[in-house]
């Protein structure tokens, strides 16, 4: 696939552009987005943009996490909430890094980022996460977010790649009928789809996995004996979207492009 590239625009000075190497999708690039709902853009972190994320989430992670515990959930084993608060480097590439044109070739011209976390399989972590729609997780509208992870090592089947079920976004928003409190209390989507077209998806370190917010999804446990399996999860959408499932109320999220209609959005960590 070809890939159009841009160099930084130099209203970007101030912040740590070099990490990062931008780019604008192709043609043929997002048409396979739309055709196939999901995309794997090469290196858009540069080796120096690579290394910085890694210490900076690394000093994160190691504050925050113990080792890998079996009996607890994959929430607290394997994510690391608005790591974008504690490294620099996931600020820049959040805010103002080549997912925001990118994004914008998907969305639209009005942007705001409504999810940064890491979700980290480490060596040990042998627990897969089901198929699902990250909309089936907090459904919000217009239904365009696009999931944005980038890898910061390289990954395979067994550190526990990401796998996609080609074209499934295009079964629309799939209910699987949770009451609100097992929503509230973080229950497992259970979906079972046909797998047979089903493929995985390793990354090179720097690479970057995006996809539609009906993108049917999973992934098998890390089961290398000395590999861990490190990703940035990064999620952006309309600037006006809203939470579906929390009464319509805005989604907030900061601001990376144009406007929104909802002050609260535009103020969100507008300064950080
Ligand atoms: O990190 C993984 O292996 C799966 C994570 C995932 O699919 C998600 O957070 O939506």
């Amino acid at each position: 696939m070809t890939t159009e590239t841009s160099t930084s625009p130099s209203n970007r000075a101030g912040w740590r552009s070099d990490l990062f190497n931008y780019t604008r999708l192709s043609s043929t690039q997002l048409r396979h987005y739309h055709e196939q709902g999901y995309l794997v853009i090469k290196s858009l972190l540069s080796t120096e943009g690579r290394r910085t994320m890694v210490d900076e989430c690394m000093r994160a992670w190691v504050s925050e996490k113990g080792p890998y515990d079996p009996n607890a959930n994959w929430l607290s084993n394997a994510l690391l909430a608005n790591i974008h608060h504690q490294s620099q480097a996931v600020r820049d590439y959040y805010f103002n890094g080549p997912l925001v044109d990118i994004a914008e070739q998907i969305i639209g011209p009005n942007l705001k980022g409504v999810t940064s976390q890491l979700t980290f399989k480490m060596r040990g972590h042998t627990k897969g996460f089901a198929w699902h729609q990250d909309n089936g997780y907090g459904e919000l509208e217009p239904y365009n977010a696009v999931t944005c992870l980038t890898a910061l090592e390289d990954n395979d089947e067994q550190t526990g790649c990401l796998w996609v079920l080609p074209e499934s976004h295009k079964l629309g928003q799939i209910r699987p009928g949770l009451t609100a409190t097992q929503k509230l209390a973080g229950h497992e989507v259970v979906i079972h789809p046909d797998e047979s077209k089903a493929r995985p998806l390793p990354l090179g370190a720097g690479d970057c996995l995006i996809f539609s917010c009906w993108m049917l999804h999973k992934s098998e446990g890390n089961f290398s004996p000395d590999k861990d399996r490190r990703v940035l999860f990064l999620r952006y959408a309309d600037a006006d979207a809203v939470e579906v499932y929390n009464g319509r109320q805005a989604r907030l999220g900061r601001l990376v492009r144009g406007h929104s209609a909802y002050p609260k959005v535009a103020a969100f960590e507008k300064d950080l």
